[in-house]
């Protein structure tokens, strides 16, 4: 097959890919692990649909938006449908009838804020198309909402760098670098519940029963403070800064700016979160010794000294000085021994750094390559001057899109698809990659 028609087949692939998922007005990350709306993959699934509809893209973002909760927070799974298989059911997270809450069923976290860089994607797109053009005026205030309370509602030290009160608030749920964190919490009057995980997925993939643990314990503390923000950031156990989240947020903030002055609105408070996260962003998250941007755990008040993907984040954010860029991409990046390939990996970027004890190439986000984490490192390099590093990454992400087919996740040392199957969020990446590729 000639390439051309690698990639005809590919983007066919995805688009089946998504209609396989699309449950009307949202589209479910995968028929069976996970049939419901999660946050930012809903981002990626409609940037997705925009190739080939973009009134469903809309569609995708509305019924996304639909569950904000009065108090600007956008939740990280949404139960369109009720509850399914999937555990925690809708009543678990003891939700319903808050009055900070939102209309529609959900969990009581949110997730890493894609959502403003993938609207303006698409704007840039489908610019002067008067429904986007409406689109656009209807969902900014929403996202402005949302960007509001991750900086205010869950400032603890006047940073405005959002805490995180659960590790799926990371979206990389068991990634090594919340494992210590975790480890010294003791659970303890745990709610009794069954996971559901491991029926599609085989166990050594998914995270361990500990940790899945402290997971419930973790939810257990927050609904019995009603979810209320200001008691999470006094009294809840796990409660942490992640290098990733608030550079996704932080370029975020800068697309919701550009955004808001096409429509001629106030962004002032834009403006100042931005500069205050410039102002505050290598104090609190970068590790000269090592060259690497590290997570903090706040209750400990200690750096979290753990080598993973997410290091590569502020690149995406353009918040790395050229120095602190040379060195992410020169000691890191091209190591054979953390994240290129060498004798014991062929594909980049595994999740986690080969260096790191944690290191597993199959379980979850201990190693596994992940499409989103791939995407954002790609367009890191791509905007920070390393164009041949960007067209090697995108190539490696299309051969295993092309040959091990639309996964969660795939194993960095031979590529095999691994994790949930007729992956949506995959999908969506994987079209707009073929749109760098054309
Ligand atoms: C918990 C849906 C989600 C992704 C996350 C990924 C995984 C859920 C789970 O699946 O998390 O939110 O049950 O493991 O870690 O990034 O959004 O695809």
């Amino acid at each position: 097959m000639t390439s051309l028609e690698s990639h005809a087949a590919l983007r066919a692939m995805a688009l089946r890919t998504l209609q396989r998922n699309d449950r009307g007005v949202f589209t479910t990350p995968s028929p069976y692990q996970y049939p419901h709306q999660w946050n930012w993959d809903a981002a990626f699934i409609a940037l997705g649909w925009a190739q080939f509809d973009l009134t469903r893209a809309h569609t995708e973002i509305r019924s996304l938006l639909s569950a904000q909760w009065h108090s600007g927070m956008v939740p990280h799974i949404i139960y369109h449908e009720g509850a399914s298989d999937y555990f925690p059911p809708p009543e678990f997270w003891q939700t319903r009838g808050l009055p900070h809450g939102g209309a529609v069923l959900s969990s009581g976290l949110t997730q890493p804020p894609v959502l403003a860089s993938i609207v303006r994607r698409i704007h840039e797109q489908f610019r002067g198309k008067p429904v986007q053009d409406s689109f656009l005026r209807e969902v900014f205030p929403k996202i402005r909402a949302w960007h509001q309370w991750l900086h205010t509602a869950r400032d603890i030290d006047g940073t405005g760098l959002p805490c995180l009160i659960h590790p799926w608030e990371s979206g990389t749920d068991n990634s090594p670098r919340w494992l210590a964190v975790l480890d010294a919490i003791t659970p303890y009057d745990v709610p009794a519940y069954t996971r559901r995980d491991m029926t599609h997925v085989q166990p050594d993939q998914r995270p361990r029963t500990r940790d899945y643990e402290r997971f419930v314990f973790l939810i257990d503390r927050g609904r019995r403070v009603q979810w209320q923000d200001a008691s999470l950031l006094q009294t809840h156990p796990f409660l942490v800064q992640d290098v990733m989240f608030c550079s996704i947020l932080h370029r975020a903030d800068r697309d919701l700016c550009a955004l808001g002055g096409e429509i001629g609105a106030d962004t002032t408070d834009i403006e100042r979160w931005i500069a205050r996260t410039e102002e505050v962003f290598d104090r609190r998250f970068w590790n000269q010794a090592q060259g690497l941007y590290l997570d903090y755990d706040v209750r400990a008040g200690a750096y979290i000294p753990v080598n993973t993907c997410a290091t590569f984040a502020p690149l995406y954010a353009e918040l790395a000085s050229p120095a602190q860029t040379q060195r992410l991409v020169h000691e890191h990046y091209n190591n054979p021994r953390e994240y290129a390939p060498g004798e014991d990996t062929k594909y980049r970027v595994p999740s986690t750094s080969k260096s790191e004890p944690a290191y597993a190439p199959r379980r979850y986000w201990c190693g596994p390559v992940w499409m989103m984490t791939n995407w954002l490192t790609l367009y890191g390099l791509k905007e920070n001057g390393f164009a041949a590093l960007a067209d090697e990454l995108l190539d490696q992400s299309l051969r295993l899109l092309e040959t091990q087919g639309i996964r969660e996740y795939y194993d960095p040392r031979d590529g095999t698809g691994l994790g949930g199957t007729e992956f949506a969020w995959t999908a969506g990446l994987a079209l707009d990659l073929l749109n760098l590729a054309l």
